[in-house]
């Protein structure tokens, strides 16, 4: 035998596969050669086989492993290793664990765009519904604005707005205080910079919490230019020192990246957390969006109607609940356009499901305010 071995090659790989939370999955391959030793490995780690949960086979040149009664902790990357003298070869496959339909939505678009379009204030008085969106850079403020314009205005704005992720500078890409409108609807959306962690001499970086406070309460004009270590003050020309109903912020969207929560920097957590705070004071609403979605979840990325049933991003929305400590039927799991070129009525499900919970907090908060009330 020895270097007489044929070099191992798959002749047919792993495959990725979704399992209801409790059911089996096999996970089979096969191989050119049986004159291997074959090693299981789960998300880079030897395999720990447990009596009645994993059994291992290998038939002449096919390859199996099967897991029994799969649990949320069986989810993972699993990888055959096929070694002999000749050489190795190794295929891996993803097994994602779909858990009960944790919310529902209908995936239609029809009738939820309908719904906005034929959506009417509740307040005479107020010409527009304004929300802001803040978050730390790059998570995606400026694509969502971009995504919910294409799916009232019917046609793609790829990236008009938003910066290319590899232009990973570190800085906000969005320095302007700039109002997008979607078509003639009565909804104006303020994306802000992004919130980053200050300098180490403690000079302030990103948005300022002082300047998106100033935004909510209506002091911050339109197309006003943030200036990193010049807050908004009563002495500045811009100020506008007594707003009205119609210049303050009516609903405040948090947006964080599902790939980037958990390594979310403390100091930008605590200013989101402040700026919630002052928002409540204010009695304004708050959801939170949690984009690229796609990134944590392959389930979800090829078909978009499993996001309820995804246990990925199930934990990343309960993470970013407990870590803005906004209720989880505050938030709202999407994914933006940002590399495809069609429009994708699944995507649009997602992101109108989000926006018509943030119109319609808007709307009971300026309702408040109405005189016919
Ligand atoms: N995969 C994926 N990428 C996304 C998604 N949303 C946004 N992106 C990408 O993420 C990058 C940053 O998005 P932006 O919308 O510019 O983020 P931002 O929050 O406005 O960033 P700043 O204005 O710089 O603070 C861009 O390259 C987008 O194309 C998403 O849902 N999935
Ligand atoms: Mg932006």
């Amino acid at each position: 035998m020895g270097s007489s071995q044929t070099k191992p090659e798959f002749v047919s790989v792993l495959a990725d596969q979704q399992v209801k939370h409790g059911h089996n999955v096999t996970l089979k391959c096969e191989a050119n050669t049986e004159d291997v030793t074959a090693e299981w490995e789960k998300s880079g780690c030897r395999l720990q086989c447990v009596y009645g949960k994993h059994t291992v086979d290998k038939r002449f040149t096919t390859f199996t492993l099967n897991i029994n009664n799969v649990q949320k902790e069986d989810e993972g990357k699993y990888t055959l290793k096929l070694t002999n003298k000749a050489g190795t070869a190794s295929c891996s496959a993803m097994v994602i664990v779909e858990i009960k339909e944790w919310r529902t939505i209908e995936w239609k678009q029809d009738p939820m765009i309908r719904k906005i379009r034929d959506f009417k204030i509740k307040n005479e008085e107020v010409r527009e519904l304004r929300f802001l969106l803040h978050g730390p850079i790059g998570a995606g403020k400026s694509s969502i604005i971009n995504t919910i314009k294409s799916i009232f205005e019917e046609h793609q704005f790829i990236n008009c707005l938003a910066a290319s992720d590899s232009d990973a500078t570190g800085t906000s890409f969005t320095t302007k205080y700039q109002k997008f409108s979607i078509g003639t609807l009565p909804f104006a959306f303020y994306d802000v910079m992004g919130l980053e962690k200050d300098n180490k001499d403690g000079r302030s970086k990103g948005a300022r919490s002082d300047d998106i406070i100033n935004a909510l309460k209506g002091h911050i004009p339109d197309d006003y230019e943030f200036k990193d270590n010049y807050p908004m003050s009563k002495e500045n020309v811009n100020y506008i020192s007594d707003p009205t109903l119609n210049n303050k912020i009516h609903c405040l969207v948090s947006v964080i990246a599902a790939d980037k929560v958990s390594i979310m920097d403390n100091e930008v957590i605590q200013k989101m957390k402040d700026i919630r705070a002052e928002a409540s004071k204010l009695g304004i609403p708050q959801l939170v969006f949690v984009t690229k979605m796609d990134k944590v979840c392959v389930l979800a990325r090829e078909d978009l109607t499993k996001t309820f049933q995804s246990k990925k991003i199930k934990e990343k929305m309960e993470e970013c609940s407990t870590k803005l400590g906004v209720p989880m039927n505050c938030t709202f799991p999407m994914k933006n356009y940002h590399e495809e070129t069609k429009m994708n009525e699944k995507l649009n499900c997602l992101v109108l499901e989000a926006f018509t919970q943030a119109v319609e907090s808007a709307n009971d908060y300026v309702k408040k305010f109405s005189h016919k009330e």
